[in-house]
């Protein structure tokens, strides 16, 4: 369906054409409207769309014939895939054969079905099972573009990279791509309840309709299956970490199995999160002590129930004794006791199990920085070969900015599994523009030191540091039912560049940003270049409205909205504000160097060092690190407290600038999309604003101390921000 975007200009003539009935200037409106597609954001990045008019659009090689080799499953939905982007791109599906018969062919498959391209001998070696080469060959006389793989699945990555490569405008000449991932476990975690709501969810209800399942398979998921396919995710976690044992259950089994058949010729695997308690709530066990032999034989039983159902069946991923939930810890025992049973329970059936590192008890006066490290290094090398830890990006909970999480580099024995949030818990849910990419580059690339410089989290995570083949990654889907799958169109960026990275973290978030730009919305440099730019920008607005230079956890109680940096008491200290920013007349910030709680230590000596020292610590981790006076000299020669307020005041004027851009993107991006961003970025724009006022009405009742010249002061005393109440906030724990 076409829309018309009018101008100015096409209004004056509507006008003109009710009065004079005009058939000159209807002609006239024809010509000069620009054919925008309207668009709703459903098909993300695999828009395939034809050549925008007048712009640099996608490749104008042309695949004249189509061959896809192999049988059902895989190659199914990679000759599909293939055939709905070609149909896209050119206007029409190109011939499908099961030889190459004529020049311009695109040949895909395997070795073993496709003689043709056996008879290429292309080297696949060290790709893997899901690597690929794409080769621009002559296969017996045709001028060819060929997909080889290994297995099925490479070549369909490699079908997706090709896709990319049309949709960006890149020529299919010359071709010789090589490419394989770097990370065997590529997956997103959903924090999904069985009754759809969506904890931290910004998009609507779950995805998953479990009570229509299994019967009803909505399409929706198999556009999942291929958006996750086209990224290089194989694996999906479908139930929340705060998990309902329900869901192992012979009922939901069934529904989970049809799911995984779903999802089986896009390469991803299906796994749960697992309750640990589950024995006794629907095993009927008065335990569930990792030691007891009737609990291990349970959880024996029900993996050999699950994998009966669902042979390529992924695993667990297990909370335990964290935030509430039952644990090994209940009995006397260690995170790994829990973990090796579990893993003993799937190991027959090539399962995993994967144990996340995100605890913190309330019992403990320690620094919460600090203890998921001091729990976990003891355990370093005790868990089975199965199990890989899954460690939160960095040491509190997915901050706007953290430093790395002092476990990557600290576990040497044991693969450690990284975990980011790509829903935008803590970064202005789904109204306010952030893109992640920035974030996930800047903890991959940080640097640990432990076996001396390079020894990069990326590094600590792929294996290579330490010698380790399970390796893997997790995201934090922001995915719901919302037509657009992830609440705003921009917050689909998110998921794509997770996936990008998860393939290759080498890519930088620039890079990634731009081809999303052009699959999603145009290949138009008038259009790329501004969009990105917005992108590019957005993270590190959304640092310094909230709080820069280190501060952290200074958001609305349990819903997370808005600004809370007053919020103390209740039920635990490590979950207010005032515990993590510390701020009093004297000054504000954490100290966590060796005088302080001492994380500082928890890294190795030279970062370590850099940490502990207030002269060398990077500028955005001042807050995290020191406790400082508000006058504290920063490298821009303003006392602290001056540039505190300037970073607030800079967060709000980029956004100011981000809404202006878009604005003059009007016309260039269909009416639905382009509407539905600005409304988003006037919100963001008031709540940016908000942010700014609250925290700074906040801390000035601290410090003291006079606004820089020229800096507005904030619209209402401080109680009026502390007043505000959002009882139904979207996402809160349930
Ligand atoms: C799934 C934070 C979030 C919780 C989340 C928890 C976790 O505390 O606010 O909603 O629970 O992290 O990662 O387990």
């Amino acid at each position: 369906m076409l829309t018309l975007t009018r101008h100015a200009g096409d209004l004056s003539c509507v006008r003109a054409m009710r009065t004079l009935a005009s058939g000159l200037c209807a002609a006239l409106l024809l010509f000069t409207a620009t054919a925008v597609q309207a668009e709703d954001g459903y098909a993300l990045w695999l828009r395939y769309a034809a050549p925008d008019a007048g712009a640099a659009g996608p490749s104008a090689t042309r695949v004249t014939q189509l061959v896809v080799a192999g049988s059902p499953g895989v190659p199914s939905a990679t000759r599909e895939e293939l055939q709905r982007g070609l149909a896209g791109l050119q206007g029409g599906a190109p011939a499908n054969g099961d030889a190459v018969t004529r020049a311009g062919a695109l040949l895909v498959g395997t070795p073993a079905a496709s003689p043709q391209i056996a008879r290429l001998g292309l080297d696949l070696d060290g790709l893997g099972g899901e690597g690929y080469r794409i080769r621009s060959a002559v296969v017996d006389g045709h001028a060819t573009t060929v997909v080889a793989a290994n297995e099925d699945i490479g070549a369909l990555y490699g079908a997706f990279h090709l896709l990319r490569l049309l949709q960006t405008g890149q020529p299919l000449d010359g071709l010789d791509i090589r490419e394989a991932p770097r990370l065997a476990v590529r997956m997103l975690n959903h924090w999904d309840n069985l009754d759809r709501y969506v904890e931290r969810g910004y998009a609507g209800q779950s995805i998953w309709d479990w009570h229509r399942l299994p019967g009803w398979l909505d399409p929706r998921y198999t556009d999942y299956a291929r958006a996750n396919a086209s990224i290089g995710i194989n694996g999906t976690v479908l139930n929340n970490v705060n998990a309902n044992a329900d869901v192992l259950t012979p009922m939901y089994l069934d529904k989970v199995a049809a799911i995984a058949g779903v999802m089986r010729p896009y390469g991803i695997k299906v796994y749960l999160s697992a309750r640990f308690s589950a024995p006794m709530e629907i095993g009927g066990l008065d335990t569930a002590d990792p030691a007891d032999a009737d609990v291990q034989r349970w959880w024996r039983t029900k993996a050999d129930e699950v994998y009966a159902l669902i042979p390529d069946f992924g695993g667990f991923l297990v909370k335990a004794n964290s935030e509430g939930q039952p644990g090994p810890q209940d009995y006397g025992r260690s995170h790994a006791d829990g973990a090796n049973m579990l893993a003993d329970a799937v190991a027959p059936h090539g399962g995993i199990v994967m144990w996340r590192a995100f605890v913190y008890s309330d019992e403990e006066p320690v620094d919460r920085a600090k203890q998921a490290y001091n729990e976990f290094v003891p355990l370093d090398g005790t868990f089975h070969d199965n199990v890989l830890v899954q460690v939160k990006n960095g040491p509190i909970d997915f901050q706007p900015r953290e430093p790395f999480h002092p476990l990557f580099g600290g576990m040497p024995k044991t693969p450690l599994m990284m975990e980011f949030q790509i829903t935008k818990e803590y970064l202005g849910f789904s109204t306010h523009l952030a893109y992640k990419a920035p974030l996930y580059e800047e903890v991959l690339d940080a640097d640990t030191h432990v076996q001396g410089p390079g020894s990069t989290v990326a590094r600590v995570i792929d294996g290579s540091l330490d010698g380790h083949a399970l390796t893997g990654i997790a995201g934090v889907a922001n995915i719901g039912s919302d037509r657009n799958w992830s609440g705003s169109h921009f917050d689909q960026a998110n998921w794509y560049a997770f996936g990008r990275l998860a393939w290759n973290s080498d890519l930088s978030s620039r890079d990634i940003a731009v081809e999303w730009t052009r699959m999603t919305f145009s290949n138009d440099p008038a259009v790329v270049e501004p969009v990105v730019g917005m992108m590019m920008a957005s993270r590190e607005a959304v640092v310094d409205y909230t709080g820069a230079l280190g501060l952290h956890h200074v958001m609305g109680r349990g819903h997370h909205y808005g600004p809370g940096p007053w919020v103390e008491g209740g039920p635990r200290a490590d979950w207010t504000s005032v515990y993590f920013h510390r701020a009093d007349g004297n000054g504000i910030g954490f100290d966590r160097t060796r005088r302080g709680s001492d994380a500082v230590s928890q890294y190795a000596a030279p970062v370590a060092e850099v940490f502990d020292d207030v002269t060398r610590t990077p500028e955005e981790f001042l807050l995290w690190f020191h406790h400082v006076p508000w006058s504290h000299p920063m490298r821009s020669g303003r006392p602290l407290w001056d540039e505190l307020v300037l970073r607030y005041d800079r967060g709000v004027e980029t956004v100011r600038g981000m809404r202006e851009t878009w604005a003059g993107l009007d016309g260039r991006i269909d009416a639905g999309r382009h509407a539905q961003v600005a409304a988003f970025l006037a919100i963001q724009q008031d709540e940016a604003q908000w942010w700014r006022d609250a925290s700074i009405a906040y801390f000035q009742s601290i410090s003291g101390r006079p606004l820089p010249a020229g800096v507005a002061p904030p619209p209402h005393p401080l109680e009026h921000y502390k007043a505000l109440e959002f009882p139904h906030a979207p996402g809160d724990t349930q």
